[in-house]
Protein backbone atom coordinates (compact mmCIF):
# COMPACT_ATOMS: atom_id res chain seq x y z
CA UNK A 1 0.00 0.00 0.00
CA UNK A 2 1.43 3.35 -0.77
CA UNK A 3 0.17 6.42 1.35
CA UNK A 4 1.62 10.04 0.55
CA UNK A 5 2.19 10.97 4.14
CA UNK A 6 -0.05 14.72 3.22
CA UNK A 7 -3.03 13.24 4.10
CA UNK A 8 -4.32 10.45 6.38
CA UNK A 9 -6.94 7.66 5.13
CA UNK A 10 -9.96 9.67 5.36
CA UNK A 11 -8.70 12.61 3.64
CA UNK A 12 -6.85 10.21 1.16
CA UNK A 13 -9.95 9.09 0.41
CA UNK A 14 -11.93 12.51 -0.13
CA UNK A 15 -8.89 13.33 -2.53
CA UNK A 16 -9.25 11.28 -4.84
CA UNK A 17 -8.19 7.03 -3.93
CA UNK A 18 -6.15 6.85 -7.60
CA UNK A 19 -4.11 9.67 -6.53
CA UNK A 20 -3.64 9.47 -3.06
CA UNK A 21 -2.94 5.75 -2.59
CA UNK A 22 -3.09 2.47 -4.20
CA UNK A 23 -4.89 -0.40 -1.55
CA UNK A 24 -4.22 -3.70 -1.35
CA UNK A 25 -6.76 -5.18 -1.08
CA UNK A 26 -7.80 -7.57 2.49
CA UNK A 27 -8.95 -11.34 0.67
CA UNK A 28 -12.22 -12.38 0.40
CA UNK A 29 -11.32 -15.82 1.75
CA UNK A 30 -9.19 -17.15 4.52
CA UNK A 31 -5.97 -17.68 3.63
CA UNK A 32 -6.05 -21.61 4.58
CA UNK A 33 -9.34 -23.71 5.62
CA UNK A 34 -9.14 -26.24 8.01
CA UNK A 35 -11.36 -27.32 11.52
CA UNK A 36 -11.36 -23.94 12.68
CA UNK A 37 -13.60 -24.92 15.87
CA UNK A 38 -11.93 -27.94 16.64
CA UNK A 39 -10.18 -29.47 19.48
CA UNK A 40 -7.05 -30.30 17.54
CA UNK A 41 -4.67 -27.64 17.35
CA UNK A 42 -4.00 -27.22 13.28
CA UNK A 43 -0.72 -26.91 11.47
CA UNK A 44 -2.07 -24.80 8.74
CA UNK A 45 -2.48 -21.69 10.82
CA UNK A 46 -0.75 -18.57 9.42
CA UNK A 47 0.48 -16.41 12.42
CA UNK A 48 -0.87 -12.89 12.17
CA UNK A 49 1.30 -10.03 10.61
CA UNK A 50 0.81 -6.76 10.48
CA UNK A 51 -1.35 -5.52 7.56
CA UNK A 52 -2.25 -2.50 5.29
CA UNK A 53 -4.95 -4.36 3.41
CA UNK A 54 -8.30 -2.53 2.70
CA UNK A 55 -11.43 -3.94 1.14
CA UNK A 56 -13.57 -1.11 -1.27
CA UNK A 57 -16.90 -1.41 -1.63
CA UNK A 58 -18.78 0.50 -4.64
CA UNK A 59 -21.91 2.22 -3.44
CA UNK A 60 -24.96 0.81 -2.46
CA UNK A 61 -23.12 -2.17 -2.96
CA UNK A 62 -25.20 -5.78 -0.97
CA UNK A 63 -22.50 -6.98 1.49
CA UNK A 64 -22.45 -10.69 3.23
CA UNK A 65 -20.13 -11.14 5.71
CA UNK A 66 -19.52 -14.92 7.57
CA UNK A 67 -17.16 -14.49 10.42
CA UNK A 68 -15.75 -17.79 11.44
CA UNK A 69 -14.53 -18.28 15.23
CA UNK A 70 -11.86 -20.33 15.51
CA UNK A 71 -10.85 -22.46 18.19
CA UNK A 72 -7.27 -21.71 18.47
CA UNK A 73 -4.86 -22.79 21.31
CA UNK A 74 -8.50 -23.63 22.65
CA UNK A 75 -8.75 -19.70 23.40
CA UNK A 76 -11.95 -19.82 21.40
CA UNK A 77 -13.82 -16.40 22.58
CA UNK A 78 -17.42 -14.14 21.59
CA UNK A 79 -15.55 -11.58 20.17
CA UNK A 80 -18.28 -8.41 19.60
CA UNK A 81 -17.52 -7.18 15.97
CA UNK A 82 -18.30 -3.56 15.13
CA UNK A 83 -18.30 -1.57 12.12
CA UNK A 84 -17.99 2.14 11.86
CA UNK A 85 -20.78 4.03 9.73
CA UNK A 86 -22.67 1.06 9.05
CA UNK A 87 -25.66 -1.19 10.75
CA UNK A 88 -26.10 -4.68 9.66
CA UNK A 89 -28.35 -7.09 9.58
CA UNK A 90 -27.88 -10.62 10.88
CA UNK A 91 -29.42 -13.35 9.14
CA UNK A 92 -27.86 -16.39 10.41
CA UNK A 93 -25.25 -18.11 13.04
CA UNK A 94 -24.73 -21.14 14.20
CA UNK A 95 -22.32 -23.43 16.01
CA UNK A 96 -19.44 -25.46 14.35
CA UNK A 97 -18.08 -24.60 10.96
CA UNK A 98 -20.07 -22.56 8.87
CA UNK A 99 -21.23 -24.77 5.81
CA UNK A 100 -21.89 -22.48 2.90
CA UNK A 101 -24.48 -24.50 0.96
CA UNK A 102 -26.86 -25.61 3.60
CA UNK A 103 -26.53 -23.15 6.48
CA UNK A 104 -28.06 -20.05 3.99
CA UNK A 105 -30.79 -22.26 3.69
CA UNK A 106 -31.81 -21.29 7.50
CA UNK A 107 -31.07 -17.50 7.09
CA UNK A 108 -33.73 -15.29 8.48
CA UNK A 109 -34.56 -13.18 5.40
CA UNK A 110 -38.07 -12.07 6.83
CA UNK A 111 -36.62 -9.51 9.81
CA UNK A 112 -33.29 -10.32 10.54
CA UNK A 113 -31.93 -8.31 13.55
CA UNK A 114 -30.85 -4.88 13.38
CA UNK A 115 -27.63 -4.23 14.47
CA UNK A 116 -24.63 -2.51 14.98
CA UNK A 117 -22.39 -4.63 16.94
CA UNK A 118 -22.44 -8.55 17.22
CA UNK A 119 -20.47 -11.47 18.95
CA UNK A 120 -19.10 -14.13 16.99
CA UNK A 121 -20.04 -16.94 18.95
CA UNK A 122 -17.73 -18.97 20.52
CA UNK A 123 -16.94 -21.96 18.11
CA UNK A 124 -19.42 -20.86 16.15
CA UNK A 125 -20.14 -18.23 13.24
CA UNK A 126 -22.79 -15.08 12.31
CA UNK A 127 -23.20 -14.31 9.25
CA UNK A 128 -24.52 -10.61 8.64
CA UNK A 129 -25.47 -8.22 5.39
CA UNK A 130 -26.12 -4.39 4.66
CA UNK A 131 -25.63 -2.14 1.88
CA UNK A 132 -23.00 0.12 1.71
CA UNK A 133 -24.81 3.22 1.21
CA UNK A 134 -22.22 5.82 3.63
CA UNK A 135 -19.55 6.52 1.82
CA UNK A 136 -16.14 7.25 3.81
CA UNK A 137 -13.52 4.79 5.87
CA UNK A 138 -14.45 3.11 8.11
CA UNK A 139 -12.85 0.69 10.36
CA UNK A 140 -13.71 -2.94 11.21
CA UNK A 141 -12.36 -3.96 14.21
CA UNK A 142 -13.29 -6.05 17.45
CA UNK A 143 -14.26 -4.41 20.66
CA UNK A 144 -11.91 -6.68 22.95
CA UNK A 145 -9.40 -3.68 22.83
CA UNK A 146 -6.50 -6.54 23.23
CA UNK A 147 -7.68 -8.18 20.40
CA UNK A 148 -8.06 -4.87 18.56
CA UNK A 149 -4.40 -3.87 19.23
CA UNK A 150 -3.51 -7.22 18.14
CA UNK A 151 -4.99 -6.36 14.80
CA UNK A 152 -8.38 -7.79 15.02
CA UNK A 153 -8.98 -5.03 12.33
CA UNK A 154 -9.23 -3.85 8.86
CA UNK A 155 -11.00 -0.88 6.91
CA UNK A 156 -13.81 -1.14 4.57
CA UNK A 157 -13.70 1.81 1.91
CA UNK A 158 -17.46 2.92 0.51
CA UNK A 159 -16.77 4.54 -3.07
CA UNK A 160 -18.94 7.42 -3.25
CA UNK A 161 -22.40 7.24 -5.30
CA UNK A 162 -23.22 9.73 -8.67
CA UNK A 163 -24.43 12.55 -6.85
CA UNK A 164 -23.00 14.95 -4.12
CA UNK A 165 -25.98 13.50 -1.62
CA UNK A 166 -24.83 10.06 -2.18
CA UNK A 167 -20.60 11.39 -2.00
CA UNK A 168 -18.52 12.05 1.40
CA UNK A 169 -18.94 15.53 2.37
CA UNK A 170 -15.49 17.84 2.51
CA UNK A 171 -13.45 17.71 5.46
CA UNK A 172 -13.57 20.70 7.74
CA UNK A 173 -11.29 23.53 7.40
CA UNK A 174 -10.20 23.25 10.72
CA UNK A 175 -9.38 19.14 10.46
CA UNK A 176 -5.75 19.61 11.47
CA UNK A 177 -3.22 18.05 9.22
CA UNK A 178 -0.61 15.11 9.92
CA UNK A 179 2.19 18.01 9.92
CA UNK A 180 0.38 19.08 13.14
CA UNK A 181 3.35 17.78 15.84
CA UNK A 182 2.27 14.01 17.07
CA UNK A 183 1.99 13.59 20.92
CA UNK A 184 5.48 11.69 20.96
CA UNK A 185 7.47 14.76 19.75
CA UNK A 186 5.42 17.02 22.31
CA UNK A 187 6.75 14.39 24.80
CA UNK A 188 10.40 14.68 23.52
CA UNK A 189 10.49 18.31 23.75
CA UNK A 190 9.43 18.25 27.25
CA UNK A 191 11.58 18.14 29.86
CA UNK A 192 11.37 15.40 32.12
CA UNK A 193 9.30 13.00 29.84
CA UNK A 194 12.05 12.59 27.46
CA UNK A 195 12.20 8.77 28.81
CA UNK A 196 8.58 8.15 29.27
CA UNK A 197 7.43 5.68 27.03
CA UNK A 198 5.12 5.89 24.36
CU1 LIG B 1 -11.95 -10.36 19.73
Amino acid sequence: MYFTLTYELSSSFYVGISVAFTPQTFPDFPPSFYNFTGDEFSEDIILTVQGTKVKILNYNETVEIVFQGTNVLEGSMNHPMHLHGHSFNVVGSGFGNFDNETDPEGFNLVDPPEVTTFGVPKKGWIAIRFVAKNPGVWFWHCHLERHLSWGMNTVFIVKNGDTAETSIRPPPAYMPSCEVPSLKDWRQNDDGLDDMAI
